[in-house]
């Protein structure tokens, strides 16, 4: 809890700015002075410590570019920093600690309860560009297509005019745009998914198609959704961040976050309407983003996904702590020099030895604490296009998986653990995976098969002879999942060649 004597020392604020202490990094320009063209939806820890760091260095001299926040369901975000003038400290976790306020975000917005102005911001020409973070499961897909048996879309589609989805809500703005005769906003997903554009592309025309099909045409013809790729990591904030920042501060900032000094942003340049210089601020923009996608997503996530997993059963909390195994460490780092590196396509200027490098001391980084259980969540969104997608190019080039299935098979343990324990899964499948869990023996036999009819996550690998033999092996080699008999399996698979 923030010490209470904080409290008296006021809340951070625009008037307050001038009163940090020096050490503190706060925006070179008003934030008050500044204008809305972004809007941005999902205004989660990942966008604050992302890009709204990127825009706030964009806003020195480029004020027209501020964000209006929109969070779709939960108005906590807005409760907290509506009172701080939108201002919220990041903190910069490298070898010293630096804190920065950013000031990029002017206007924070709840859907559910004002959905009326999401829309009109939407709609406003002045608004040319749309981005989102609302992580896999808010697209709400099933392979690659609209789910639109998805409560949400089933929803938005009988009543379009008062959304509830991300998806709903774009369609909407572009709606009341198509028929004002507005330009468009570009839409740029943020999120971590392979060709994040092109998969909200198609759930965006799969959805208009269902209610309009001159303004889907108008869609497909008109409206850019570039693709992009993100990478930074942000541990959950902590009681320790907010007191550590209201502290340095010496006022109070309810909802901190931090993340390390590393980021990223690589942006396909297609936009439909103008967009912000965004090469001033460091983010690369290309033509072809699919190889650094692929990069980040296999080896970065594929290698956070590991460790999230078999580190959980070990009974290891922190990335960190898992490095510092040397069994984990050393099955993580065979996994993406030998595993994935044999069969990824990444592009030409990109070293895979120094990436791999680089990514290995980011996860050594002693000064974050990046919780395995919260790179677990949503393992069932997760798991296809971080890891899953190299055992299908492997599979395809002739190469082994025997090693890659072993995360899979510590994801399966995971489940049934936690669910047979009692303990809250977060992920969108939820029910389903607690009643796969409840079927679940201990038996690679019995188990292995109920986990691959979700078919959402493994198609097409559910019925390949080589998978599945590769799945029940590792599964097997996992014993009863306790840190002995996981040390084993990991013991086992460093033996063998990858
Ligand atoms: C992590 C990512 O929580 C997770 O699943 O793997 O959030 C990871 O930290 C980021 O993608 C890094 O850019």
């Amino acid at each position: 809890m923030v010490d209470a004597a904080l409290h008296h020392r006021g809340r951070l604020s625009e008037p307050s700015l001038t009163a940090l202490p020096a050490s503190i990094i706060r925006p070179a320009y008003a934030p008050s002075r500044t204008s809305i063209s972004i809007v941005h939806i999902g205004v989660g820890a990942f966008h604050r410590a992302h890009q709204a760091a990127y825009i706030d260095d964009l806003l020195t001299d480029h004020p027209d570019w501020a964000i209006c926040g929109v969070s779709l369901h939960s108005a906590d975000v807005r409760n907290a920093l509506q009172p701080q003038d939108g201002l919220y400290t990041l903190a910069l976790l490298g070898q010293q600690t630096q804190l920065r306020v950013i000031g990029s975000i002017r206007e924070l917005l709840c859907a559910r309860d004002e959905a009326d102005a999401v829309l009109t911001r939407l709609a406003d020409p002045a608004v040319r560009l749309v981005t989102l973070t609302i992580t896999e499961k808010g697209y709400c897909l099933s392979g690659h297509d609209l789910d639109i048996a998805h409560p949400d879309i089933a929803h938005d589609l009988a009543s379009p005019e008062a959304p509830r989805s991300a998806i709903g809500y774009i369609v909407a703005g572009l709606r009341a745009r198509h028929r004002r005769g507005i330009t468009p906003y570009t839409v740029l997903s943020c999120d971590n998914l392979a060709e994040n554009g092109h998969r909200l592309r198609r759930a965006v025309l799969q959805y208009a198609q269902h209610i309009d099909i001159g303004l889907a045409d108008w869609i497909e013809a008109k409206v850019a959704f570039p693709c992009s790729m993100v990478d930074s990591i942000t541990p959950a904030s902590d009681d320790a961040l907010r007191e550590r920042v209201s502290g340095e501060l010496g006022c109070q900032d309810a909802w901190p976050i931090q993340r390390e000094t590393y980021t990223q942003w690589v942006i396909e340049d297609r936009f439909c309407n103008d967009r912000p210089p965004f090469e001033h601020v460091g983010v690369t923009m290309s033509h072809d983003i699919a190889g650094y996608d692929r990069a980040k997503l296999r080896f970065l996530n594929g290698a956070h996904s590991s460790l999230a997993y078999l580190g959980s059963l070990m009974g290891i909390e922190t990335v960190a702590e898992a490095m510092s195994e040397p069994l984990l460490a050393g099955f993580v780092e065979r996994l993406m020099r030998e595993a994935i590196a044999s069969v990824i396509a990444i592009p030409s200027n990109l070293d895979a030895h120094a990436y791999i490098n680089a990514i290995l001391d980011r996860f050594r980084n002693p000064a974050i604490r990046h919780l395995l259980s919260q790179i677990a969540w949503d393992g069932s969104q997760k798991l296809p296009v971080r890891l899953l997608s190299t055992i299908t190019d492997a599979l395809v080039a002739g190469k082994p998986i025997d090693a890659l299935c072993l995360p899979i098979a510590a994801w399966m343990h995971f489940v049934r653990r936690q669910v047979q324990r009692g303990v809250v899964l977060v992920d969108p499948l939820n029910d389903t995976l607690i009643a796969i869990a409840h079927a679940c023996v201990g038996d690679a036999q019995a188990d292995v098969p109920v986990f691959l009819e979700l078919h959402g996550i493994f198609a097409p690998l559910h019925d390949d002879e080589r998978f599945i033999r590769a799945l029940r092996s590792a599964y097997v080699a996992l014993g009863d999942a306790t840190p002995a008999s996981v040390s084993r399996a990991l013991a086992l698979a460093l033996a063998k060649t990858v």
